[in-house]
């Protein structure tokens, strides 16, 4: 038996190392490596058996043609060879009668190292695509924080140590962040009292002091009333105002004295007097640390709510002492030459269009000039994770859609695919990984062969690349070479040792460029409440879209411990902690609707009606219904996920998904 370290691949904040023991070929046991300086040891439930998901029996093994109907998951298999000349005779036919921009990739994070990641972006870009534009996540997150900090890099979240009042705010840390968890919980010990904010009782409100549940959308009123009361009461920090904070006084002229915590409290649903309190408490804390999640920003309102959030502690100055301020998460873009070496724009002749993965649906259906032709899917399972569920269903049954999927399992994407291609899982290929909730970064080699005929999907793109009968040698290199490229190029991120650390696969913490001088990276070098290049030119309140629909209750599509967006529902004994897709609601709702604990419900609205297993509890707040986990058709009854109800409307900034931004009614099945 052998011992390699290897890296989480999977879309999570933390980018755990991994220690994999390798028997006759096979991956037997995974173990978070001791030795890696934020993992320490720790993984989550999740990725314990990380080896049931490589030698799943589930996993593709060769590539397949569809023989039946689309959506019947009728396949045979075929060889490399066939599915290559077969895809590419079609890409060739609709490029020379339509154009390149009647084929759409469409890619997420299945898989988040640099190369693997984004290896079909120099395919597609020679080839004249359209180009996905990759919002699902978190992007009103980045205009937010874009908006009042400029380019200023984030904070180390390790300063969360030094803070004596830590704010977990719209993020479910103990399910998607377990190393912040844990480093909120110690710091817990050491004495330092730790918030939840969420629209619901996560297991993260169960681990901390005091948890606040507000309504959905509702933070940047929140915030709001609370600098109303810092003002009011003369708990700002006007020293460090006066040198560091750009248009406090239009600020506190024009908007401030609009949100009063009685004002707020309708909107943000906490009482006029909780506010107050956490407007107070937050001022007489030396240090407070804001952990800004993702949740909050997948609303109409969005970005604007960030905006606000990230305003509190530049006007109560906790910027000023180690472990105050607000964590974001990294951006570690700059550390890496990726659009040099991997994603090479200078390859498309002309810019062509861009197409929102939030708006797939549309895309398919409705989308002229070209319409789109075909669909090439890897790394994501759009039919599932991708909002409105039923018109993404109704694109991809279109006859005269041509749909290749590059998977490792028989998704509900690839059910609908013309031709399903075998792919690795991240044990079979090399990479080089950064993370995007610390500044840790690190390489590993493939520590197994790959499962079957699967392929990586930078081996794919090169096959592709081949078959379309081009020459160039960029194509031909292996995936090696790519990430030597990425590490040879020098950035102040990173100096030589720091670098052949990482040729070595060791973990290394990048340093991200500061300037103790000029700590804020604005075009006026101060945080800019005020704003002049902003619609918007002052953080106010901004309604939610679900605030005009029709339907009582506000629907939330959370997560759950047990899966990763639509991944881990492979493994049998996760999905079965998840027992059933459960949709919880407040007893006074189901109440008022003659509904029962464990009963079937059909929740419904504009777009669509999908069936839950209904729990009643007090987790939930009256006027909201949560789901958690992106569940496969398969296993579920009525075979339509709980994306058949979320809407393609995007965000306010960034032009995000607004996945938690929908209403639904309920009736009995
Ligand atoms: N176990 C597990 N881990 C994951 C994932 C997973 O699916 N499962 N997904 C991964 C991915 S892709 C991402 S982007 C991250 C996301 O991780 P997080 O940043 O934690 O984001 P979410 O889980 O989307 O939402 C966090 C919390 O925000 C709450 N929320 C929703 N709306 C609001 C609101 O208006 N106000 C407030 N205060 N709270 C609100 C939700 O109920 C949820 O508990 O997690 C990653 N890690
Ligand atoms: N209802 C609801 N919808 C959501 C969310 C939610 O919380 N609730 N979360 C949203 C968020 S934050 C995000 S980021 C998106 C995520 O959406 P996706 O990025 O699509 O994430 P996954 O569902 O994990 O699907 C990834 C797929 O990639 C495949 N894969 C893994 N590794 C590789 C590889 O190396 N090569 C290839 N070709 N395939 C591979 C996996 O088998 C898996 O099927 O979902 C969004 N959708
Ligand atoms: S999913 Fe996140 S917490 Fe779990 S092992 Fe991967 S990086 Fe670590
Ligand atoms: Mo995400």
């Amino acid at each position: 038996m052998t011992t390699h370290r290897s890296i989480c691949p999977y879309d999570c904040p933390d980018t755990c190392g991994l220690l994999v023991e390798v028997e006759n070929g096979r991956a037997v046991r995974v173990s978070g490596d001791p030795d890696h300086p934020v993992t320490r040891g720790l993984l989550c439930p999740k990725m314990l058996h990380y080896e049931q998901t490589v030698h799943s029996p589930r996993r593709l093994t060769t590539p397949l043609l569809r023989t039946g109907g689309k959506g019947t998951g009728k396949f045979v298999p075929i060889s490399w060879e066939d599915a290559i000349q077969h895809t590419c005779d079609r890409w060739k036919e609709l490029t020379a009668r339509y154009g390149g921009e009647s084929i759409l990739p469409y890619s997420y994070a299945g898989t988040m190292g640099l190369v693997q990641r984004n290896s079909g972006h120099p395919f597609f870009h020679k080839l004249g695509a359209s180009r996905l534009e990759r919002t699902i996540c978190s992007p009103a997150k980045d205009a937010g924080w874009r908006a009042v900090m400029g380019e200023t890099p984030a904070m180390d979240p390790a300063d969360m140590q030094q803070s004596d009042l830590i704010i977990l705010w719209g993020i479910n840390a103990a399910a998607t962040s377990i190393h912040a968890m844990r480093d909120a919980r110690a710091a817990r010990q050491r004495g330092a009292r730790v918030w939840a904010i969420d629209t619901y009782r996560t297991p993260t409100c169960d681990a901390v002091d005091e948890a606040f549940i507000v309504k959905p959308g509702g933070d940047g009123a929140l915030a709001l009333g609370m600098m109303h009361v810092l003002v009011r009461d003369g708990l700002v920090d006007r020293d460090f105002i006066a040198t560091n904070v750009h248009g406090f006084d239009e600020f506190e002229q024009q908007v401030l004295p609009r949100c009063s915590p009685e004002e707020m409290s309708s909107v943000c649903g906490l009482p006029a007097a909780t506010i107050e309190r956490m407007a107070r408490e937050y001022a007489a804390a030396l240090a407070p640390f804001i952990r800004l999640g993702s949740g909050l920003t997948r609303y109409g309102n969005g970005a604007m709510t960030v905006r606000t959030i990230v305003c509190l502690p530049a006007v109560s100055g906790a910027w000023q002492r180690p472990g105050g301020g607000i964590f974001p998460g990294t951006s570690t873009g700059a550390a890496f030459p990726l659009a040099a070496v991997v994603t090479r724009e200078d390859f498309m002749t002309a810019p062509t269009r861009m197409v929102s993965m939030n708006q797939l649906g549309q895309a398919l259906n409705e989308l002229s000039d070209p319409p789109v032709g075909s669909l090439y899917v890897y790394h994501s399972n759009p039919a599932s994770i991708a909002p409105d569920q039923n018109a993404i269903i109704r694109g991809l049954l279109r006859d005269d859609l041509f749909t290749v999927v590059h998977e490792r399992f028989l998704t509900d994407t690839a059910r609908y695919a013309d031709i399903v291609l075998p792919a690795t899982s991240s044990l079979e290929q090399p990479d080089l990984y950064r993370c995007y909730g610390n500044y840790v970064s690190q390489s590993c080699s493939a520590v197994i062969s790959p499962i079957g005929e699967s392929k990586s999907n930078w081996e794919v793109f090169s096959l592709l690349a081949e078959g379309m009968g081009w020459e160039e040698p960029f194509f031909r290199q292996p995936a090696e070479k790519l990430i030597e490229q990425l590490l040879d190029f020098d950035t102040s991120w990173r100096d030589r040792e720091m670098t052949d650390r990482l040729r070595r696969g060791e973990p290394v913490f990048l340093t991200p460029p500061r300037d103790p001088q000029h700590p804020w990276r604005t075009p006026s070098g101060r945080i800019e409440i005020l704003n002049t290049r902003e619609a918007e030119p002052l953080p106010r309140p901004l309604p939610t879209h679900a605030e005009a629909d029709g339907f009582p209750l506000r629907l939330q599509p959370a997560v759950t411990p047990y899966a990763l967006n639509s991944s881990f529902y492979e493994q049998d004994d996760l999905r079965s902690r998840q027992t059933c897709m459960e949709l919880m609601i407040n007893p006074a709702d189901a109440g008022a609707r003659g509904l029962t604990d464990g009963q079937q419900v059909l929740a419904c609205n504009e777009s669509g009606e999908v069936a839950f297993c209904l729990k009643v509890t007090e987790r939930v707040p009256a006027g909201t219904v949560v789901t958690e986990g992106v569940w496969w058709s398969e296993f579920i009854p009525g075979g339509r996920g709980v994306n058949a109800l979320t809407s393609q409307r995007l965000t306010d900034g960034g032009r995000g998904s607004t996945l938690y931004d929908v209403t639904v009614e309920l009736r009995r099945a």
